[in-house]
């Protein structure tokens, strides 16, 4: 039996990218009203996915949990009956996010293009709410291959940042978000 029949035909990578459209982006679109920590009503969220695609009509909280538990990426969390992206939001609102110590050190994947920029100006959230950064380098490797095969990867001080005032909180388990890092923090 291969996933497709598994998971009774739902396409987890489409519907990942839809929920990640409706939760991080635009809510809206979807008539779906996040609150200030992102969370949204499991119910609400099925409500809208099931009528989006065929496919998708019997759509259950089963099968988000399932999907949860198989992405390759932890990027949503779902519990006491809501559920939320867990990074990577775009929305003019910013979440309120709980402060938390970095370790010393995190990785950004990226591409040549914007290394000048990123040298001269820091890090900035660019179109989302935060900057992201990774616990590892082949995390932060896996980031800039979305964009490049030939990806920079810079090490960040965040203890040093974090030291400073710079303000850091966690993602998941493998990324982390800071409102931006000035380049004196960036490893040679
Ligand atoms: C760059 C994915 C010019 C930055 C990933 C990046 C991640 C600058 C791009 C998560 C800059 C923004 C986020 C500056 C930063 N000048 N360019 N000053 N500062 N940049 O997609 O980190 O699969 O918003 O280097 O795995 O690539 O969606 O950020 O190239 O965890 O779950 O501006 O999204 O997760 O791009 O990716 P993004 P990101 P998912």
């Amino acid at each position: 039996m291969d996933a497709q029949q598994r998971n009774r035909g739902i396409d987890f990578v489409a519907l990942s990218k839809k929920m990640a459209h409706a939760l991080r982006h635009a809510p809206w679109i979807y008539e779906l009203e996040l609150d200030n920590e992102g969370w949204v009503p499991v119910a609400d969220l099925l409500e809208t996915l099931r009528a989006e695609r065929r496919q998708w009509r019997d759509l259950r909280e089963e099968d988000l949990a399932e999907l949860i538990a198989r992405a390759d990426k932890q990027r949503y969390e779902m519990r006491d009956g809501k559920i939320r992206a867990l990074y990577g939001h775009s929305l003019s609102g910013k979440l309120a996010k709980i402060e938390a110590t970095p370790p010393a050190l995190l990785y950004h994947g990226t591409t040549p293009a914007v290394l000048d920029a990123i040298r001269a100006h820091g890090l900035k959230p660019m179109r989302r709410q935060y900057v992201h950064l990774s616990v590892d380098v082949p995390t932060a490797l896996q980031v800039a291959r979305r964009r490049t095969d030939r990806a920079v990867i810079l090490k960040v001080r965040a203890a040093a940042a974090h030291a400073q005032g710079i303000k850091f909180y966690r993602g998941n388990d493998m990324v982390w978000l800071a409102d931006s890092v000035p380049p004196e923090y960036f490893s040679p």
